[in-house]
């Protein structure tokens, strides 16, 4: 495909984003200056991240967000720097952000982008200073141009999103997107401000023995669940949880695995939500030959009806993902 032709590793983001945009005659640039906008507010996040605890700026701020999880400072620094680099970079008409309720309308009615973000994703491991991420999706608006943006622009099924990705704030920082030509993984340079390209057409292995789930749940699991992490457990795979799902994501991509947030007594229909955290993921996976559902359907088939909807998340190497899902069915 496109995307995997010309990629070379070193090729700086900016370049690359021009060289896939040539490729396209049609294009007209709006998708890739997005791209763009959504880099440099990541290399702003990542700057305050690696200040943190020097700026005094880690710790809740003591708010809540619209879930009522305690919301950190870092979260409402990354939702706002998004949201500005989103509104002043012209292409995005209207946002669903982790953080906020309802539609952010940027005021870009001519705008022809949807995205949905969590700017700070696994953000109470920065007290810690463990890594989190952010993720992101974007669609193509479904209302006519030159109005604001609707519900129904915001309410899309996950297979309509034309681009996807995360950035992971780690030992190193890392940019990792698809426009549905597969994906591609940009380290950054902090030196030098800028992304380049390390992992050309990322691919998840076909099968794996790391399985990543929160066991705390494991007495609320379903029967079917509790069976297959006994399979894994007798298998002696390892067990790796971060607890911030782009670590846990990027990982697994690499290395082959299971991530799973299933449903628990606490969370139940799971905890990760569909708009921006989920269906980014599921297309990411499914572009790099992973797989992800909700334990018995594709992420990307579910019809949304709410922004902050939650549901069930099984996503990695497609025969573990497979074998998840039967043990849960009670089909083994
Ligand atoms: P957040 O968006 O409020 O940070 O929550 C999402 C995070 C994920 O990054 C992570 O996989 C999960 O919550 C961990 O939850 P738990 O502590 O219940 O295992
Ligand atoms: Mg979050």
């Amino acid at each position: 495909m496109m995307d995997k032709l010309t990629a070379s590793v070193g090729t700086a983001l900016d370049r690359f984003i021009a060289q896939k945009q040539e490729q396209f005659p049609y294009a007209t640039g709006e998708l890739s200056q997005l791209l763009r906008d959504i880099a440099l507010a990541s290399k702003i996040i990542n700057r305050e991240i690696n200040r943190a605890g020097l700026a005094g700026i880690e710790g809740g701020a003591g708010a809540e967000n619209v879930q009522g999880e305690a919301q950190q400072k870092l979260d409402m620094i990354a939702d706002i720097r998004f949201t500005r680099a989103l509104s002043k970079g012209g292409e995005t008409c209207g946002i669903i952000s982790e953080e906020v309720d309802g539609i952010i309308d940027t005021g870009n009615h001519h705008a022809k982008y949807i995205v949905t973000i969590d700017p700070l994703d696994g953000s109470s491991n920065i007290d810690v200073n463990v890594l989190v991420g952010t993720i992101f999706s974007i669609y193509r608006r479904r209302s006519p141009i030159g109005r604001p943006p609707t519900k129904e622009d915001m309410l899309q099924q996950g297979t309509e999103q034309v681009a996807a990705g995360y950035v992971l704030y780690g030992s190193s920082t890392m940019l990792v997107y698809s426009t549905g030509y597969g994906v591609n993984g940009f380290t950054y340079e902090p030196s030098l401000g800028e992304y380049f390209l390390s992992h050309p057409n990322m691919q998840c292995k076909e099968d794996g023995e790391i399985y990543s789930i929160n066991e705390g749940g494991y007495n609320t699991f379903d029967e079917g669940l509790k069976e297959y992490i006994t399979a894994c457990k007798d298998r002696e795979y390892s067990s790796r949880y971060i607890g911030s799902l782009v670590g846990d994501f990027h990982r697994n991509l690499l290395k082959g695995g299971i991530y799973i947030y299933p449903s628990t007594s606490k969370y139940k229909t799971g905890k990760l939500r569909l708009l921006y955290e989920c269906n980014a993921l599921a297309f990411l996976a499914e572009q790099s030959g992973a797989m992800a559902t909700d334990g018995y359907q594709r992420i990307l088939d579910i019809k949304p009806t709410e922004f902050h909807q939650r549901t069930p998340f099984y996503v990695g190497s497609p025969k573990m993902v497979e074998e998840a899902m039967s043990f849960l069915q009670g089909k083994k």
